[in-house]
């Protein structure tokens, strides 16, 4: 009776976080978490005041290394308070949390039961693996010829199209210049990837872990041959591009994203509007292409293996809004919407509900108007990255109608044409929190509101 009631009574919610690399995942699971523990400034999480208690325990999955929330936590909130390290392999987090039923049916459990306890597990895992999402539903000679000529004109890619073109995929294999192409497609990959590029696949070639020298990390697109005969380079190729989706990118998915119940993307918005046009558009293409994996019916990889499973609500979040004055917050929410426009339709239509909203996981600044030759300007204040010193920023003025940004993006303009948008990198801010209180942050209480409380009741 008692395995049947804490089935019963001890329900799970899978909380998928999704983004690019460097979107904030790490930073946004250790804030919520230390945000759930103590809500002292959760005012808009509704569900709060009837959580009893939050307490870490052991996670489900006793393989997986445990997402280190105390060291997160300390470089976060610590003395000399910085950023955690970019994130290298995946880990996960179980927080329980006692929570005193609500409504009818509250006052029916709550009569019997009391608080009854729901777990919240969350992954962690490097960003540069979403990507590979974008591969499952291509072949070879699709991802070949769209890479090839999606890259040839980026001065990072020289090195490679020069070799690439130079191949003849129609010989036969030798795998010294497999294995050279596939290390210059690498270098390419990462040299891309320092210059602020999204679209770097395959994902792995960035990060290996154990994979690193093995056949599935070892192919590059090629230009296709007219003839493609046995034991031939791209063959081989083909054979290994297959091997990479079915062997590392399909287990992946099937194992952390297909029982998935509630998923927040992360999109770091303004930092792809301080990179310029390209990078905003290639953000935008680069989401859709993910995005579309999630795609209900036969298309879509995630559906076959989510097995009817449905993800019931997506949070479409630009994070590090603290770089902006609140008042420009509506208008950052507005180029998320937008530039999320197909693949929000399309989640839409499968009957999941989604929202979009600007968030900081934590805040690294403070507001501060100033008088200026009569004009008042909204700035925010912090410690830059690079000195230690405090600065004020003014981070441009975000346009009121998203296509003034989006419309240049997709023509592929270099630079925007009438307005200029500054970022500095800030340090997390030294705190001093109050007994009961997480760190700051923007929005996390409403982020939490729309993915966790109906699950909470
Ligand atoms: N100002 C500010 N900066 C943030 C915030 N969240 C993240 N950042 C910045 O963004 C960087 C990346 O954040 P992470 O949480 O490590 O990003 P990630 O998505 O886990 O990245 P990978 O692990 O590389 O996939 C941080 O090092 C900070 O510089 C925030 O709320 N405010
Ligand atoms: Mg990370």
């Amino acid at each position: 009776m008692s395995g049947v009631s804490e089935a019963l009574f001890e329900p799970v919610i899978r909380l998928g976080v999704t983004g690019l690399s460097r979107a904030g995942k790490t930073v946004f699971i250790t804030s919520l978490v230390a945000n759930l523990l103590d809500r002292g400034r959760m005012p808009q999480f509704s569900a709060a005041p009837r959580i009893a208690s939050a307490f870490l325990q052991p996670q489900p999955d006793d393989i997986l290394p445990r997402f280190d929330y105390e060291t997160h936590l300390a470089a976060l909130t610590g003395a000399a308070p910085h950023w955690p390290a970019s994130t290298r392999a995946i880990s996960e987090l179980r927080l329980s949390l006692r929570v005193q039923p609500s409504g009818f049916f509250g006052g029916l459990w709550g009569g019997l039961t009391g608080p009854r306890t729901i777990h919240l597990d969350i992954i962690d895992y490097p960003g540069e693996w979403l990507l590979d999402l974008a591969l499952m539903g291509k072949t070879y000679a699709d991802w070949s010829e769209a890479t090839l000529e999606r890259i040839a004109h980026r001065t990072q890619a020289q090195g490679f199209m020069a070799q690439a073109r130079a191949e003849d995929a129609a010989l036969r294999l030798d795998e010294p210049r497999a294995q050279s192409l596939a290390a210059n497609f690498t270098a390419y990959l990462q040299a891309a990837r320092a210059a602020g590029w999204s679209d770097c696949t395959p994902g792995r070639f960035l990060l290996p872990g154990d994979l690193a020298g093995s056949p599935v990390l070892t192919f590059a697109p090629l230009p296709k041959p007219a003839s493609t005969p046995r034991g031939s380079l791209w063959r081989e190729m083909d054979r290994r591009f297959e091997a990479y989706k079915s062997r590392v990118v399909r287990p992946f998915f099937r194992d952390h994203f297909s029982r998935i119940d509630r998923q927040i993307v992360l999109m770091d918005v303004l930092g792809a509007i301080h990179a310029g046009p390209m990078a905003l558009e290639d953000m935008r293409r680069t989401m859709a292409e993910i995005l579309g994996a999630f795609r209900p019916g036969q298309n879509g990889f995630l559906s076959s293996i989510l097995l009817g499973k449905r993800v019931d609500k997506i949070l479409f979040a630009a994070t590090k809004a603290d770089h902006l004055h609140h008042s420009q917050h509506p208008r950052l929410t507005a180029i998320t919407e937008a530039l999320l426009r197909d693949a929000r339709d399309r989640a839409a239509f499968s009957g999941a509900q989604t929202q979009a909203m600007s968030l900081a996981a934590l805040r690294a600044t403070v507001e501060e108007t100033r008088n200026h030759g009569g004009d008042t300007i909204d700035l925010v204040r912090g410690t830059l990255l690079e000195t230690g010193k405090q600065a004020a920023m003014f981070a441009g003025i975000l346009p009121d109608d998203p296509n003034h940004l989006l419309g240049p993006a997709r023509k592929g303009e270099a630079a925007w044409l009438d307005a200029d948008y500054s970022v500095m990198s800030f340090a997390p801010a030294r705190l001093t929190l109050r007994p009961g209180d997480g760190p700051p942050h923007i929005r996390l209480d409403r982020a939490a509101e729309f993915l966790l409380t109906d699950r909470l009741g």
